[in-house]
């Protein structure tokens, strides 16, 4: 029997701290973080993964979701960090030792600086460079992992990267988009491949259990900010298209459509992508809702001025996250149904809030985690819900300030403590396991503590 996996998700360069030879590491010493804030030492996972891999357990959990920074393991081309490695089977051990089921991200934001300068993604070398770490992974660690994701958020990446600013190199060049959109497809297909091949012995508490492989994907549920607003009803839909079918698409084998008419130029076709599918579950990752908004003239936070559109995530008065995000539960249960339309088991890889004071996370849970039990007890095969994140972490651009966590860490002593709303997602936990339910679980116990 198969036992739905409750997780909370992390990645590297946002806990682990001291990560020197990524992009990141450069980008925020040039200033480009909010308050010109540096990861720094961040959360110090580096030296504390024992104690918050217990803290997990403590809550129930039976898996944990975290990535494998690249730049620790290859911090320049060709050499191999050995000590960076033993730290990732160490984190493993644990992860065993406390009965949590990893799930590993290969690539979640960062790549090493070497990689950046030689055009990052966006290069025609990108494949073979990322499949040369996914082979010494998979190598040597891969036998006690049985959950994959190659790619974290990859559309966020693309229009992080090289639209919207918000991720390095941080600037307005839609044919590079496009080159990455193109570059990350032919890097997962090649790393879902050497994943399965590499991994031929398995070991470990795990062993029985299907390796299984896929990415972890960003659904944003568009709306035009004007219903009645021909550009931005048509835009809604086209970004609909572009950031959340695109890559929906290509996994399952269908014609590839990483382009935006009149924005981001059509790449070629990645043909080793076509007619086959190459992931073994879908991860989706969902927050909020996304307004798309027309103004020829006006310039937004979230709105690069080279093009007449932006995007906000919340309308004035709707309940909102710190991060002004709006809480909206309804459109979980929207893009899982998008994405079950593709047949293929269902992860939620991430679902969080920024929430300092704690005072929204419990009902966001209690939310999202109804529509969720509403839909696997209509038989959608949904296996896992991983919450984001299980500690405050450095929120990228934003710096320290968004806390995701279900544990607040206090900055200057490092010191971890339990939110309120994170005993709330422990007593689901115990209370779905408690009526020792198989997948899926019955609405019933969900309803007792709703
Ligand atoms: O912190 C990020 C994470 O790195 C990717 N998904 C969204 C999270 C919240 O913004």
């Amino acid at each position: 029997m198969t036992s739905f996996l409750w997780g909370a998700a992390t990645s590297g360069h946002q806990i682990e701290g001291n990560n020197v030879h990524n992009d990141w590491w450069q980008w925020e010493a040039q200033g480009f973080v909010e308050g010109g804030v540096r990861s720094g030492i961040a959360t110090d996972h580096w030296k504390r993964f024992r104690e918050d891999l217990k803290l997990a357990s403590d809550l129930g959990l039976n898996s944990y979701r975290f990535s494998i920074e690249w730049s620790r393991i290859e911090p320049k081309e060709g050499t191999w960090n050995r000590e960076a490695l033993d730290w990732y089977r160490e984190l493993i051990n644990e992860c065993e030792k406390q009965k949590l089921l990893p799930m590993a991200t290969l690539h979640h934001f960062t790549i090493p600086q070497w990689f950046s300068e030689t055009g990052g993604f966006a290069a025609h070398d990108a494949k073979d460079k990322f499949t040369r770490f996914v082979k010494h992974i998979a190598g040597h660690l891969g036998s006690r992992i049985p959950l994959w994701c190659t790619l974290n958020e990859p559309m966020v990446y693309v229009v992080g990267a090289y639209l919207g600013k918000f991720l390095p190199p941080g600037r307005f060049l839609p044919k590079r988009a496009s080159a990455a959109c193109r570059n990350l497809l032919k890097a997962h297909v090649s790393a879902y491949e050497m994943i399965h091949r590499q991994i031929s012995k398995r070991e470990g508490p795990w062993k029985n259990r299907p390796l299984e492989v896929g990415i972890a994907h960003n659904l944003l549920d568009f709306h035009p900010d004007r219903p009645w607003h021909p550009i931005e009803a048509w835009t809604a839909r086209i970004f609909h298209r572009f950031f959340n079918l695109s890559w929906l698409d290509a996994l399952a084998g269908r014609k590839q459509h990483f382009g935006v008419l009149g924005i981001i130029p059509y790449p070629k076709q990645v043909k080793e992508a076509i007619g086959r599918v190459t992931a073994d579950f879908i991860g989706v990752n969902y927050y909020t809702k996304a307004y798309v908004q027309w103004h020829p003239l006006a310039k937004t936070e979230n709105s690069p001025s080279e093009i007449p559109l932006g995007l906000t995530f919340c309308r004035r008065k709707e309940p909102a996250s710190d991060l002004g995000w709006a809480i909206h539960p309804k459109g979980l249960a929207k893009m899982i149904r998008v994405a079950s339309a593709y047949k293929l088991p269902l992860y939620i890889t991430e679902n969080g809030i920024a929430d300092r004071k704690d005072h929204m996370r419990k009902d966001f849970l209690k939310k999202h985690l109804f529509e969720l039990a509403k839909l696997i007890h209509e038989g959608i095969d949904i296996r896992g819900y991983y919450y984001w994140s299980l500690l405050d972490n450095f929120e990228w651009i934003k710096g320290f300030w968004p806390r995701f966590g279900l544990y607040a860490v206090e900055y200057q002593s490092l010191d971890r403590t339990v939110r309120k709303s994170a005993l709330y997602y422990k007593q689901i936990i115990e209370a779905h396991r408690q009526n020792n339910l198989s997948l899926p679980p019955q609405l019933a116990c969900f309803k007792k503590i709703f």
